[in-house]
């Protein structure tokens, strides 16, 4: 390997960035993405690194993924020139043994450091890898139009973002069983929102935001990416048919319908919600 951009997670990582761009999720600097690497991709990557730059607090801790490197978009970078320039838009960190302090060991060039949602993300990855006994990977923050218009509409609770979502697509009840958590207004960025979404993350792989976006989680960049654009085209489904209707729909799929579609799939919808 000649350069680090021919590592197949860094390459799938710009790739995915990329892609939101191109959704329309990513206005300016919005959103971010972090990658728990794999151990044989840290050994690939690791004759790029640089150990000099000093370990820096990141305001929460767990030492559940404490030694681990992550793959991180830049705080104050934009999604959209990640593709042309990754060594200044994303970089890689190493989390210390406590789980409670990173620094950068490749990219984020000219004093970048990683996205303000950081402990947001870490804090989902520690969750989501107990969860999943490591499986789970991937966690994506997106700004999609159509979700944050539902968060102006819809009572803020997961049953009642869980039912309009799995009724406007078939697809959903089977993509997510679990359904979504939603997290009310909060300042981005600190403590606060890390946990209260982490706390949503033990039960949800997607959480929304209200009036700012949406978070979600997968063992790969398919799933983290295709479980936001599954949950943002059922949002816009939802709303082009309130709107078309002045707000009464006439028919929706059968509550019995949900849980029969997801156990056609070989899912367990969640029944707390029907
Ligand atoms: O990275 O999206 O939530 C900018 C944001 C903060
Ligand atoms: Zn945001």
């Amino acid at each position: 390997m000649n350069s680090i951009l021919q590592c197949s997670a860094v390459r799938l990582f710009c790739r995915m960035c990329d892609d939101g761009w191109q959704q329309g999720w990513h206005e300016r600097n919005g959103g971010n993405l972090t990658y728990r690497m794999r151990p044989e991709e840290v050994e690939l990557c690791r004759p790029f690194f640089r150990l000099d730059r000093p370990w820096t607090s990141m305001g929460v801790s767990d030492p559940r993924l404490g030694g681990e490197y992550f793959i991180t978009t830049g705080s104050g970078k934009y999604m959209r020139n990640v593709a042309s320039a990754p060594e200044e838009n994303i970089g890689i960190v190493e989390l210390d043994s406590s789980g409670g302090a990173w620094r950068t060991v490749w990219g984020l060039e000219n004093g970048a450091v990683p996205t303000s949602e950081f402990p947001s993300h870490y804090l989902c990855h520690c969750i989501k890898a107990e969860q999943t006994g490591g499986e789970c990977r991937v966690m994506y923050h997106a700004h999609p139009a159509n979700i944050v218009a539902l968060t102006f509409v819809l009572p803020l609770t997961a049953r009642d973002f869980s039912l309009a979502l799995w009724k406007s697509e078939t697809e959903c009840p089977i993509v997510f069983p679990n359904g979504v958590g939603v997290v009310e207004w909060m300042i981005p960025g600190g403590a606060e929102i890390a946990e209260a979404t982490g706390e949503m993350m033990r039960r949800y792989d997607a959480v929304v935001w209200a009036h700012h976006g949406l978070f979600t989680s997968g063992p790969d960049f398919d799933s983290a990416f295709g479980l936001m654009h599954t949950i943002e085209k059922a949002a816009q489904i939802h709303i082009l048919a309130l709107s078309a209707s002045g707000g009464k729909l006439r028919q929706t799929i059968p509550d019995e319908g949900l849980s029969a579609a997801a156990m056609a799939f070989g899912r367990r919808l969640n029944e707390d919600f029907i």
